[in-house]
């Protein structure tokens, strides 16, 4: 019993090892091209808060959870930045463990985009970073802390992918972006406007994202509007701001409205989607879902548009409030993200 017990171990250790040896070659591999971004700068950034060291570089959970030796986080051309905040969130809070929730979905996110025909990761290179400490001081601390962050990753030279957290988180990551795009304009996709001048005793709140954007002088384009105040109503039409109400981008087909977007837009764009554009039906996990939003193959038409017609210098997907034990949301934000980054990088103009 024991020798039979030995050759079938034997047996089982040998059969693992032809298998290793015989691995066959990955299909999917593509070869890399040329991508619109400098070279990369020396890494890593000092100062960076909290503390960083090789030991929380890079964390636990990487986007798309692939092996490191088959993502090397030092050539990553994308790096992906977690911001789990939701301190002014007005409903239903949880945008804080938005990041955490994308990062474990997208380790199920197939790495061929079969629309591109190409394997985006493989061709850029994600690395994913230490999340942004929440800042106790108040939501303007917290929006210069994050700025301070995003500003390191932009000196590095790396793509900058925002995982939120609400959305206030946005304001200071594209102050961070237009340090080097100083014309960028910002494309938003929401329900609502966040056009409001304060809300709830602060301008860093969340309903004010786009206003901070907006009184800095950056161009904005909004799509899948909802939801506002009487007053943002009045500030769109005396800014000129390019507003795609709901009720024309989802009953109406798509070429019939993006070009005023696209017009409306600089040359360089950098893309924020707050998940609550979306339909609640598909996108339900949301800290404040307005129904009448945008389908998934619609968002990707707008997102497809202006990613063949101008420079996305940056985005970030926001206000995942997850439900636990329902992932669908969740693996759609994931996804979205990797769709976004492939029309990035190789729908260029
Ligand atoms: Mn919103």
């Amino acid at each position: 019993m024991v020798l039979l017990r030995s050759i079938l171990l034997i047996g089982v250790q040998v059969q693992v090892e032809v298998e290793v040896q015989v691995g066959e070659p990955d299909a999917t591999r593509v070869e890399t091209a040329p991508c619109p971004l400098p070279p990369l700068a020396p890494l890593p950034v000092a100062a960076y808060p909290p503390p960083m060291s090789e030991d929380r570089y890079p964390p636990y959970l990487s986007f798309l959870g692939l092996p490191a030796e088959d993502n090397p986080q030092e050539d990553a051309r994308v790096a992906v930045l977690p911001i789990p905040y939701d301190h002014t969130t007005s409903y239903q809070a949880g945008a804080r463990r938005g990041p955490l929730a994308i990062l474990e979905a997208s380790a199920y996110v197939e790495t061929w985009d079969d629309e591109l025909g190409r394997d985006t990761v493989a061709e850029l290179g994600i690395a994913t970073l230490p999340p942004v400490a929440p800042e106790a001081a108040g939501p303007a601390a917290m929006q210069a802390r994050i700025e301070r962050v995003a500003a390191e990753v932009w000196a590095q030279g790396r793509f900058v992918v925002a995982l939120g957290g609400e959305h206030s988180v946005t304001p200071p990551l594209v102050r961070a972006a237009r340090r080097h795009h100083p014309d960028l304009g910002v494309l938003q996709l929401d329900a609502h406007a966040d056009l409001r001048v304060d809300y709830e005793g602060t301008p860093s709140n969340h309903a004010c994202a786009m206003y901070q954007l907006v009184d800095a002088g950056v161009p904005l384009a909004q799509v899948g509007i909802r939801s506002l105040t009487a007053q943002e109503g009045v500030l769109i039409r005396e800014r000129g701001i390019c507003t795609v109400f709901a009720h024309e981008a989802v009953t109406r087909p798509v070429e019939t409205w993006i070009d005023r977007v696209i017009d409306a837009l600089p040359e360089e764009v950098y893309v924020t989607i707050d998940l609550d554009a979306l339909d609640p039906s598909i996108m339900p996990a949301t800290g404040t879902p307005e129904p009448g939003g945008l389908d998934w193959y619609r968002t990707l038409a707008v997102l497809r548009a202006v990613a063949a017609h101008k420079r996305i210098v940056a985005f970030d997907v926001v206000e995942l409030a997850p439900h636990p034990g329902h992932v669908a949301p969740d693996f759609l934000a994931a996804k979205l993200v990797y769709k976004l980054l492939g029309y990035t990088f190789f729908l260029s103009p």
